[in-house]
């Protein structure tokens, strides 16, 4: 499928930095690293995150594409320097290193492991790319590249915005502790869910969720959990049903599965639609002073793979942790004996920050569709496509 906002990244968890160039982006579109900066922070939130991000507080450069503060039309560059890489510059060095000096063959092998993390990229990795040190594995399947791409998303976001696209994220569950609570306003939600730290909306529960993050930390375990992400002010035709890569669920569900840890996507009643009967389940139209409307959003804003109109409504699950200080039964791939799993510096729980990654990533699935269906070399020509 030919894509109309286009993005590469690189950089390894413990590099120098992490990169991205974006493509395909009209010219006129204001853009500022502050924003970027606000969103990476609130991903770096969240109770129950490790010691990483007491060392990093992530802050974009942009190297191109943005003059002024105005997008010019030309590829978008952005930097986040990895502050940890200072830690790391020996054993991440990309030139190669004196391996006759004792010192540096000490710092490399320190970093070096060989117990598989059941279910981390190791053990699929080293088979995939014939690895022997875990760490080659480790550094690039890390969920630390996420904070790229949450900057591009960012990126998509501030475009979105121009047409009053905008999406707010809750936890729902961490571990077991649910909040089954609804609330229909957004704006609620997404203040009451940026105070907590576990990004609930209700109070209470975010209470129980600590208590639990705290449990499975003094006893070396990992939690995960889900959260919702909502988009308002879509327009209905994002998407279609000519071909399946075009279906706009589709790119939904795999802009959020590749999230490092996530296990399901969920779209409006997701699989809870499967128990209920299709009178149930389907949400019918009316008519309201001229207008089509519908009383309820069961489908979450899709149908037919395009969007609707409706608010879109997306939920996934991520699974806890790999990464235990009380570890599983392993295999060492060097010695091919029985071994306990690799340990290093890890979060609890991430929940909290993967939803503020997945709002970036839907955003990014979003402003691709809306160019491509209303498109422009300019924000004056996409405005004038967009009819506003
Ligand atoms: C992450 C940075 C990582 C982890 C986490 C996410 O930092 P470090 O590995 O140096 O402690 O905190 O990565 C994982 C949980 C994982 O499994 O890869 C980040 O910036 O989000």
């Amino acid at each position: 499928m030919n894509k109309k906002f286009r993005f590469l990244t690189s950089g390894e968890s413990h590099g120098k930095c992490l990169n991205a160039i974006i493509e395909g982006i009209p010219s006129g579109i204001p853009v500022c690293a502050d924003e970027i900066n606000t969103k990476l922070f609130r991903r770096q939130q969240g109770y129950g995150r490790g010691g990483r991000m007491k060392i990093e507080t992530d802050k974009v450069e942009i190297k191109s594409g943005i003059r002024h503060g105005i997008t010019t039309g030309a590829p978008i560059c952005l930097e986040i320097i990895n502050n940890d890489y200072e830690n790391w510059k020996t054993v991440m060095c990309p030139e190669m290193v004196d391996l006759s000096d004792e010192d540096v063959i000490k710092l490399i092998e320190e970093k070096s492991f060989t117990k598989l993390r059941p279910g981390h990229a190791d053990y699929a990795g080293s088979v995939k790319y014939g690895f022997d040190d875990l760490r080659n594995v480790l550094e690039r399947s890390s969920a630390r590249k996420t904070a790229i791409q949450t900057a591009v998303g960012s990126v998509a976001e501030q475009i979105l915005k121009q047409f009053n696209i905008e999406g707010v994220s809750t936890v729902r569950k961490i571990g077991k502790i649910e909040n089954n609570k609804t609330l229909f306003n957004l704006q609620e939600i997404k203040e009451l869910s940026e105070k907590s730290e576990v990004r609930c909306f209700d109070a209470e529960t975010s209470e129980k969720m600590k208590q639990e993050i705290d449990r499975a930390k003094s006893e070396g375990n990992t939690l995960g959990g889900e959260f919702e992400v909502i988009f308002t002010n879509i327009p209905a035709g994002l998407g279609s049903y000519v071909h399946y890569d075009r279906a706009i669920d589709g790119l939904i569900a795999q802009a959020v599965m590749s999230i490092p840890a996530i296990k399901s996507v969920e779209i409006g009643a997701g699989k809870s639609s499967a128990g209920l009967y299709g009178s149930e389940m389907h949400d019918p139209f009316y008519i309201k002073n001229g207008k089509i409307i519908r009383k309820t959003n069961n489908a979450g804003g899709v149908e037919g793979g395009m969007t609707n109109g409706q608010p879109l409504i997306v939920k996934a699950a991520m699974k806890p942790i790999p990464t235990m200080l009380k570890p599983l039964p392993t295999v060492d791939i060097k010695t091919k004996t029985a071994a306990e799993a690799h340990f290093e510096r890890s979060d609890t729980c991430a929940v909290p920050a993967c939803a503020v990654v997945a709002e970036a990533s839907i955003a990014i699935v979003l402003v691709d569709e809306f160019l491509d269906k209303f498109g422009g070399d300019s924000l004056k020509e996409l405005k004038a496509h967009y009819g506003c």
